[in-house]
């Protein structure tokens, strides 16, 4: 009898991406392909295990190093579950989504759901978040004034230097940046490459961040327009409110809310005319205490046309909007709940009001639809949203409903810390913000510093077992088209920013100025985490300003101005390369991943299709390592030449062509500290 040469574990492989199981997102009752990879008659059989069923794969294919194994199954309207068993000779084995294992690993099971799509758009592309008081002011005439009304017992203050950085406490400060000074950097976007903008919220709201919202059919007139007479007209009849501290000036105007909307209709149609798409935030969770249903500020109160605010009457036709601990306090009741004890931010109460989901569903339709076009949702607190856990998910079912039914091409994209499995089953969110299968181990594995506390920790700097378990296991919480489309950022408006992260003691670098340069900052940390972001699956997403080397702690110090004019140029180019790179291959913005063996501080990886391979290796030690792995696993012949495509180091980066060989299907390279290259297969 022949022997059997050794089981070949490294070429085990299958996914959820096209290559593997095509239709990658089936409908109900399809018929689905099913592949799997071993090395050349390297296996006796391997099996799919689907459902309970075992389904013997046929050998489909030959081709390089490999065997393609193939199986065809018939959906129904369920949900279904796979995995394989490899058997060869007297081994056995199993693969899952974590790769090979010597058990069944049931909660790393491959997963289809029939009839599950996300936005084919919103797969790998690439996004930019705009916090829209901070980006650019391109209409003076809409801006926030000094003194202009109150907010939590402070007057509001026109920040008149753009460049300043933000004071501590600083809600109410405004910088003046608007959709109009959006709409005048379109150009500079859509060079950079960018393909989806992401906004803050942008509703009617009195803080400078808007996620209180004080009316949800408009767009803030501060962010928008706003008609000079109408102005006149309501303050002449509105002084002593305003002298009260009570009364917020302009919003209230009809014309300049309804001027306001036809400016962001504008700014959808001046982005798609561009290619680009538009998200938006939204904030269902709570409202603002300027609310109407609230009105906490008494603004509306008297007001013709404007019933009582649940705060100040218990008839109310909205006092069951809203969740009092106290029924007997009226008027002024303070006793309602706040989200996270927060007074600005009352929870909304949908249990407590059919009324209310309709409403809050209806305005969720509305902005995806005609005139408007917004491309989709991100859902602030979304996980927060109701009182039990049964409500919350019957809410989200019914919001992408209505949404897919209003325009089956938006995208629902959540704010989650924590795991998200129970909403990503197709019937809930498209995907999440992805903080556990990015943010998190690409920040600690750069510089150490972990994003939930802000706190520097030395033993996960480097630690490329924890990296790649991490990541190995927060993925596969996702189906793949749900991680396609994950929103991989490096910084957010909620974290500090990473160009700051990198000086590896974080809070040192709160507010010492607007500019890099003063601040103990590594750019070439800064360049690996972009060269990881823009080869990593997903959508990568850029915070403004990231770009230009802004730097800044936490919160609201993260939410610098955007620095026109003095830009860091070389971080610029750098990243609109790197976008292009993205933007070009399908391997990078849809293909598989894998780990290739690394060592503790040298992070290699490749990401491939079965027509283009990547090799991507960042050494992130203070001094040069050698690297030397198979890049076999890829499906990269045993001689075969490796095209550098780009290399970063400390301060500087290069695009300029460099040839590596494959020999006996090894690679062997040098790179110098904190550096960082991205490798193509030439064809
Ligand atoms: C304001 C001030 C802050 C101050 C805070 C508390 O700006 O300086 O510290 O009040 O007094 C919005 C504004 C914030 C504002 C907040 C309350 O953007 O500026 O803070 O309202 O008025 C957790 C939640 C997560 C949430 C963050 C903020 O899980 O959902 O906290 N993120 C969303 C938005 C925010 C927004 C709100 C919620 C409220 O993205 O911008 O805040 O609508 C760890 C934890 C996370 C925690 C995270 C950040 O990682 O694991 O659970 O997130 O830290 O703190
Ligand atoms: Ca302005």
């Amino acid at each position: 009898m022949q022997m059997r040469p050794i089981l070949m574990k490294w070429a085990l492989f299958s996914d959820e991406t096209q290559d593997y199981r095509s239709p990658q997102e089936p409908d109900f009752y399809d018929t689905v392909t099913i592949r799997f990879r071993t090395a050349m008659d390297n296996v006796d059989r391997v099996v799919l295990c689907f459902d309970g069923r075992r389904i013997e794969m046929k050998l489909a294919e030959q081709e390089g190093e490999f065997d393609y194994y193939q199986a065809e199954v018939k959906l129904g309207c369920e949900r279904c579950e796979y995995y394989f068993e490899i058997i060869s000779g007297m081994l056995c084995c199993y693969y899952d989504k974590v790769g090979v294992a010597k058990e069944c690993r049931p909660q790393y099971n491959f997963v289809i759901v029939p009839g599950f799509k996300v936005p084919d758009w919103a797969r790998g592309a690439v996004m930019y978040q705009i916090f829209t008081d901070r980006f650019c002011n391109g209409d003076l005439s809409n801006d926030v004034e000094s003194g202009e009304y109150y907010y939590i017992n402070r007057l509001t203050k026109k920040v008149e230097n753009w460049d300043k950085c933000p004071d501590d406490f600083d809600v109410a400060d405004f910088y003046g940046g608007d959709l109009e000074g959006v709409i005048s950097k379109l150009d500079y976007l859509k060079d950079l490459g960018v393909e989806v903008l992401y906004f803050n919220p942008l509703f009617v709201s009195a803080s400078s961040h808007k996620y209180d919202t004080q009316d949800y059919d408009y767009i803030d007139p501060h962010f928008g327009v706003i008609l000079e007479d109408d102005n006149q007209l309501m303050n002449a009849g509105d002084t002593d409110n305003r002298k009260a501290g009570k009364y917020q000036r302009r919003v209230t105007s009809l014309k300049n809310l309804e001027a306001s909307n036809q400016l962001f209709i504008r700014l959808v149609h001046e982005a798609h005319s561009r290619g680009m798409r538009v998200i938006l935030d939204g904030v269902f969770n709570h409202c603002g205490s300027f609310n109407k249903w609230l009105d906490r500020e008494k603004i509306y109160e008297g007001k013709e046309g404007f019933p009582p605010g649940a705060y100040i009457d218990k008839d109310s036709p909205y006092h069951r909007y809203f969740h009092f601990q106290n029924e007997n306090s009226f008027p002024d009741n303070v006793t309602y709940e706040g989200w996270w004890g927060h007074d600005t931010l009352p929870k909304l109460n949908y249990e407590g009001s059919k009324e209310l989901e309709d409403y809050i569903l209806k305005v969720a339709a509305k902005w995806v639809s005609p005139p408007f076009n917004a491309d989709g949702w991100r859902l602030d607190v979304a996980a927060d949203l109701g009182h039990s856990q049964e409500y919350n998910h019957h809410f989200w079912r019914e919001f992408r409903r209505v949404v897919k039914e209003a325009n089956p091409k938006a995208l629902i994209l959540a704010e989650h810390y924590g795991d998200p499995k129970a909403w990503l089953g197709g019937d809930q969110w498209d995907s999440v913000m992805n903080y556990d299968a990015f943010m998190e181990p690409v920040s600690w594995f750069l510089t150490g510093m972990e994003k939930h506390s802000e706190e520097y920790k030395d033993y996960m700097l480097g630690n490329l077992k924890s990296f790649q378990d991490a990541m190995g296991h927060y993925m596969a919480n996702f189906m793949t088209n749900s991680l396609q489309c994950a929103m991989n950022q490096l910084s957010n408006h909620d974290h500090s920013r990473f160009l700051t992260r990198t000086n590896h003691k974080v809070g040192r670098a709160y507010s010492l100025g607007a500019g890099a340069a003063s601040e103990d900052i590594d750019k070439g940390v800064m360049k690996a985490a972009v060269v990881i972001q823009m080869t990593w699956p997903g959508a990568p997403t850029i915070y403004y300003g990231d770009e230009a080397g802004v730097c800044g702690f936490t919160d609201p110090d993260n939410r610098r101005t955007y620095p026109w004019g003095h830009e860091d140029k070389d971080l610029l180019e750098f990243h609109r390369e790197m976008i292009a790179l993205h933007k070009s291959s399908p391997a990078l913005k849809r293909g598989s991943v894998k780990f290739l063996n690394g060592e503790q501080n040298l992070l290699c990886y490749g990401r491939f299709t079965r027509a283009e391979q990547f090799v991507i290796i960042v050494n992130n030690d203070a001094c040069s390592r050698c690297a030397e792995f198979s890049v076999s696993p890829l499906g990269i012949e045993k001689e075969a030449v490796l095209q550098q495509v780009m290399y970063t180091k400390e301060d500087s980066y290069s695009t300029v062509p460099v040839e590596y060989k494959v020999h006996g299907g090894s690679l062997r390279i040098t790179l110098p500290k904190k550096s960082s290259v991205v490798l193509k297969k030439a064809d």
